[in-house]
């Protein structure tokens, strides 16, 4: 078991080795990370979400360094990419494109691949979250491709949510604005150096204006509603390549940040994230005590009624718990 202490003082190598544990499920890192756990919730977590080739690693690279230098606390960055496996191609890019930023060691970046069941990796990113959080880090930004259910829960239990977007996915915008909008804080059009990005940046702000049910002809140079939280998600353009509109960013951040203190929202997004935890891991363990406390029959004979449509999969489950008393 790796020594709380050791992450508390900032070993790198004991981190490292500790996130693999949890990357791995291995129970000797949950025991270590539970010793942490009374050091955490000093950490402002950023999610940054949005279809992939957005340029969002290329942002986060940017983020960093500005985050880094404008406000001198330690940043640490999970890349989340469930569509490459380790070997592929999106994680070695992003590793070679964030070389910018090793050398500091007040920088810490992490890639992770999917593994597990449903819902397993947003689970393991909180797990790998908190142990950054233990170890000092004051700011943590987490990467996900905003495509399927896990990459939205993780974006909307951090603090502040970043979406970007970039020209030329016209598609994209109405696909991502169904479920993950709502959950934005800030919107990001990158590649603003190409065209079709006023038109991106339009398209935006009309869906965030249906989303905050604001009923205002569509004017391109309007701000949406404020939300029922107070904050109205502002639209910013950055040329992250060239490092372009970072400033403004970090800014919002910053300022979204200072909103969340000032109202009180970011307790309540504490409260709610470790719920989520909390209902996860209690259904984790619910379901493994039932598989334990029944055979392997017992499953397969439901399958079985449900397969023939002898009974629902409700009513199966029904029985099975009824039993189960
Ligand atoms: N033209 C242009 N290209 C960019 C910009 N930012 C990133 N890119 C490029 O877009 C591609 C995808 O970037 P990446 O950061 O990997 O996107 P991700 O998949 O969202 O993480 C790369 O080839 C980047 O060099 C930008 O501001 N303008
Ligand atoms: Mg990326």
């Amino acid at each position: 078991m790796i020594v709380p202490d050791r992450i508390l003082a900032g070993d790198r190598l004991a981190l490292a080795r500790l996130l693999t544990q949890i990357e791995n499920e291995q129970p000797e890192g949950f025991e270590t990370l539970s010793a942490l756990f009374p050091h955490t919730g000093q950490a402002h977590l950023v999610g940054i979400t949005g279809p992939p080739g957005t340029g969002k690693s290329t942002l986060v690279n940017r983020l960093v360094l500005t985050l880094r230098s404008r406000t001198q606390k330690l940043v640490a960055v999970v890349a989340v990419d469930p569509s490459s496996p380790f070997t592929g191609g999106a994680i070695l890019g992003d590793r070679i494109r964030m070389r910018d930023l090793t050398g500091d060691p007040g920088i810490f970046i992490r890639s992770m691949a999917s593994r597990g069941a449903l819902g397993g990796l947003a689970r393991t990113t909180s797990a790998v979250v908190d142990a950054l959080d233990a170890a000092g880090f004051g700011w943590i930004l987490i990467e996900t491709v905003g495509a399927g259910q896990a990459e939205v829960e993780i974006a909307r239990t951090a603090h502040t949510t970043l979406v970007v977007e970039a020209p030329g996915l016209g598609d994209d915008v109405q696909a991502i604005k169904a479920g993950i909008l709502e959950a934005a804080d800030l919107l990001v059009v990158n590649k603003a150096d190409l065209p079709g990005a006023d038109n991106t940046v339009r398209v935006l702000q009309a869906s965030l204006e249906l989303a905050s049910g604001a009923r205002r002809p569509t004017d391109p140079h309007s701000q949406p509603e404020p939300t029922e939280e107070g904050w109205a998600p502002p639209v910013l353009r950055t040329v992250a390549l060239l490092g372009e509109g970072i400033d403004e960013v970090v800014d919002a951040i910053l300022h979204h940040c200072a909103h969340l203190e000032t109202t009180g929202r970011r307790v309540g997004r504490d409260r709610q994230r470790l719920r989520a935890e909390l209902l996860a891991l209690l259904g984790d363990g619910l379901l493994a005590r039932f598989l334990s406390a029944h055979s392997e029959e017992d499953l397969g004979l439901a399958l079985e009624q449900v397969f023939a449509r002898q009974v629902s999969p409700c009513q199966a489950v029904e029985r099975l718990l009824a039993r189960n008393r």
